[in-house]
């Protein structure tokens, strides 16, 4: 049976087969992955029969301990206890948190539970965390959002690709075969497994991607790079925007951001000599404070060379989770509705009120970000019950010590996994779900290609979908149980409608197309009489998505932010991936091959660092940040800047990474500030080993 991969967005083709009541995946030819997998690609069947898997649900009794439940039991309390927060407190007592690991139905769905069932504001998701600075700096660019504009097979013929803040080659290792034949010019603080295959490795000071994206632009210009009939005929912009970048002359680039004045220029000369450039941007330059202006800075960049909309050139976003992009457009941000249509558009709400049967007054406004969504259960009129679909904020939100503090305020706490998280084992009610291969549904992967995943195994032991978790709760809440299907294909017969006429059009996609095809990328509005629209796979080839049908350079400028002064701290800590674990490890660090491979956390530093602190290969450290500490082994690392350290998000207990992050936003997109936090360093004291 054709599907693809739980994991990440490039969301590689599989055969599944089934077995014995076990399923076994081997890669496809499917275009992204070619015959590709990574190992968790391939070890991904494992976790459907992991022994912690949660098979019933379980409720926390009198005494505080979580015991296993029946399904009516589990429910009943739920739908009580909802139904009397919202009767006492209002809809915005109750909070909703989703993800982007779940199905384009299950977003859909999770929107409408929300906004139709609880009629609450208060729901937002994890790609806050991820993807919100790109998605934001997108569509003021271009009008419009989508991680790549084109089919990353488009990558292939490319003659030079700058990747900033992108590691790839382990947060997508299949996708390094498009990049083979081009020259990468790699932003990084460390040499990753992407810097070491570059032409050109830039090694800017963590946060300081603005002020390197700005010395760019001013090089591309002063250098006479830019293609100004490009930036006539098809942008708006450019003078206040390079009013902006003209204090940005490749030495004081170099003074803020370390790298060398001779390396942005020939960054530049690179990228604009190239007969086919790209310029990507991944989570290293946007989880930042200042995240949508850094990616602002990048576009700014990618449009004075000409490249976004011009064939076989352009600007991408490399998406993160499963359906990092789709889970994104149908409604559970707290600012959208379906289509990727704003909360705040009278026509939005007034197309999807009729869709869902009710007055568009009857719709709440937009909610919370999702840090101060979680925050807001400490407020007097914040959120008093919280339900999360398919995250891990424990560990995953910024602030983890807040976070802790936050969530033992709630009043209910319901969780819906098919593993006991560490979300999952804070709450107070586990309900128990099926996952990829033994559910129907759809993702859209980094492209915005619409991809079918499909159902070879029953689920274990009475684990239910969260489409019909969400039905359960919606009927106990006193909705008309036709309003919430449980069956895939009519969610996204639904969702296809309540998406017509808005940005991520769906209207002339369906289960059957997808069968016969898995080409469609969205837009793919219903096509008119015999012919049905082929779908988008390249988008602004003829216009951007604004009104004149031009892109927009953003004018931006690079300030101090909280880690990152004019006076530099000493150290700071930066996080990200490693190849063998996926996100906080839930899943990843059940399967045995990776878990043996990758088996705990550690930081990695410059030898001289780790001989100023004391510290040796393996040694156990302490890391502090003003907002907590972590415990891992030190990894030295010849490579990395000798201002930064870096830790892998993947583990939990002492080693969250986030226990050392804080609370900053980006005021425009709400994406935390994960890559920089200013940290102190030294050897762990061993008990009864100590000098003094
Ligand atoms: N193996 C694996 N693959 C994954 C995932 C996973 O957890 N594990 N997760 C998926 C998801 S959800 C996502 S979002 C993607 C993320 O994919 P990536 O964006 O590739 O992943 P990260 O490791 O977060 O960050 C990339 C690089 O940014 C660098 N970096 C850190 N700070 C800075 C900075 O200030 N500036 C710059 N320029 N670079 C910096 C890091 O050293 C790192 O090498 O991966 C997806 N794929
Ligand atoms: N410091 C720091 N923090 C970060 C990042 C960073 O780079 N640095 N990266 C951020 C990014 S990019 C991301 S995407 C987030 C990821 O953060 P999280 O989303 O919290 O991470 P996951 O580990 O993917 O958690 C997903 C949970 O949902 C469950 N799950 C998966 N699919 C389904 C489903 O279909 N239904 C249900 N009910 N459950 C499901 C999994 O078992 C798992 O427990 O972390 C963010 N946090
Ligand atoms: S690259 Fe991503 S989609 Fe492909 S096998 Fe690895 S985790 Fe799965
Ligand atoms: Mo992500």
């Amino acid at each position: 049976m054709p599907s693809h991969c739980p994991y990440c967005a490039l969301q590689c083709g599989t055969v599944l087969t089934e077995r014995a009541g076990t399923a076994s995946v081997r890669p496809s030819l499917f275009p992204v992955n070619q015959g590709g997998l990574c190992r968790k690609g391939w070890t991904a069947p494992e976790l459907l029969h992991d022994r912690e898997r949660l098979r019933e649900p379980w409720v926390r009794n009198a005494r505080g301990v979580l015991v296993r439940s029946d399904w009516d039991s589990a429910l009943d309390r739920v739908g009580d206890e909802l139904r009397r927060l919202v009767a006492a407190h209002g809809p915005d007592a109750v909070g909703v948190f989703g993800g982007g690991g779940l199905t384009n139905e299950k977003a859909y769905l999770l929107g409408k539970f929300a906004r139709l069932a609880l009629g609450t504001s208060r729901i937002d998701y994890n790609g806050r965390f991820c993807m919100a600075a790109a998605a934001t700096a997108g569509k003021a660019a271009f009008g419009l959002d989508r991680g790549l504009p084109f089919p990353v097979t488009d990558l292939a013929e490319a003659g030079v690709v700058l990747l900033a803040g992108a590691n790839p080659a382990e947060t997508m290792p299949p996708l390094m075969r498009h990049l083979a034949n081009a020259d990468l010019v790699v932003i990084d603080p460390r040499e990753s497994a992407t810097a070491a295959r570059a032409a050109l490795h830039l090694r800017p000071r963590p946060g300081t991607d603005l002020a390197l994206a700005l010395g760019l632009l001013h090089v591309a210009v002063t250098e006479g790079w830019c293609d100004m009939d490009y930036v006539a005929r098809r942008t708006v912009g450019f003078e206040r925007a390079w009013a902006r970048a003209r204090a940005w002359w490749p030495e004081q680039v170099e003074r803020v951001t370390g790298v060398a004045a001779a390396d942005q220029r020939e960054a530049v000369r690179m990228l604009a000599s190239a007969r086919r450039g790209y310029v990507l941007t991944g989570r290293g330059a946007e989880q930042h404070e200042n995240g949508s202006d850094t990616v602002s800075g990048f576009v700014n960049l990618a449009l004075a060379l000409g490249l976004p909309g011009t064939p076989g050139n352009g600007y991408g976003c490399l998406t993160g989770q499963g359906n990092g992009q789709g889970g994104r457009e149908h409604g559970q941000k707290a600012d959208q509705l379906p289509g990727y249509r704003l909360i705040t558009d009278p026509r939005a709400r007034a197309e999807v009120a009729e869709v869902w049967g009710i007055a568009p007054e009857e719709l709440p406004g937009p909610g919370l970000d999702a840090t101060r969504l979680l925050e807001s259960a400490a407020w007097e009129d914040g959120i008093r019950a919280l339900l999360v679909f398919g995250s891990n904020p424990v560990l995953s939100a910024p602030h983890s010590v807040r976070v802790h503090e936050c969530l033992s305020r709630l009043d209910l706490l319901v969780v819906a996994d098919f593993l006991p998280s560490e979300t999952a084992q804070r709450a107070d009610v586990v309900l128990p779900t099926t996952q990829w291969a033994e559910e129907e549904g759809t993702m859209t992967n980094l492209e915005g290609r619409v991809l079918r995943r499909r159902e070879v195994l029953p689920p274990p032991g009475s684990a239910r979908s969260d489409l019909e978790v969400l039905h359960e709760l919606a009927v106990r809440l006193g909705q008309d149980p036709a309003r919430f299907p449980t069956h895939a294909p009519t969610v996204f017969d639904e969702l296809a409608r309540a998406s017509a006429g808005g940005p991520a059009d769906y209207s002339g996609i369906d289960y059957q197309r997808l069968d016969a095809e898995e080409a469609l990328h969205w837009p793919c509005p219903r096509g008119t009489g015999e012919s049905p629209h082929p779908g988008t796979p390249r988008m602004f080839l003829d216009s951007f998505a604004h009104p004149d049908g031009r892109a927009r350079f953003v004018a931006v400028d690079w300030s101090p932010t909280a880690g990152v002064g004019e006076r530099q701290p000493p150290l700071v800590a930066t996080t990200g991936r490693i190849m063998e674990q996926y996100q906080t490890g839930v899943q990843t660090r059940r399967v045995h091959e990776l878990s043996v491979s990758a088996p705990e956390g550690f930081v990695r530093l410059h030898p001289d660092v780790a001989a100023r602190a004391g510290v040796s290969q393996d040694q156990r450290t302490v890391i502090r940040s003003e907002h907590g500490e972590v415990r891992a082994r030190a990894e030295l690392d010849e490579s990395i800047r000798r201002d930064t350290v870096f830790l892998p998000i993947h583990y939990g207990g002492g080693e969250g990474a986030n226990l050392l992050t804080g609370p900053e936003t980006d005021p425009s997109s709400g994406i935390p500030e994960f890559k920089v936090c200013p940290v102190s360093i030294t050897a762990e004291e061993v008990p009864g080993c100590t000098e003094s």
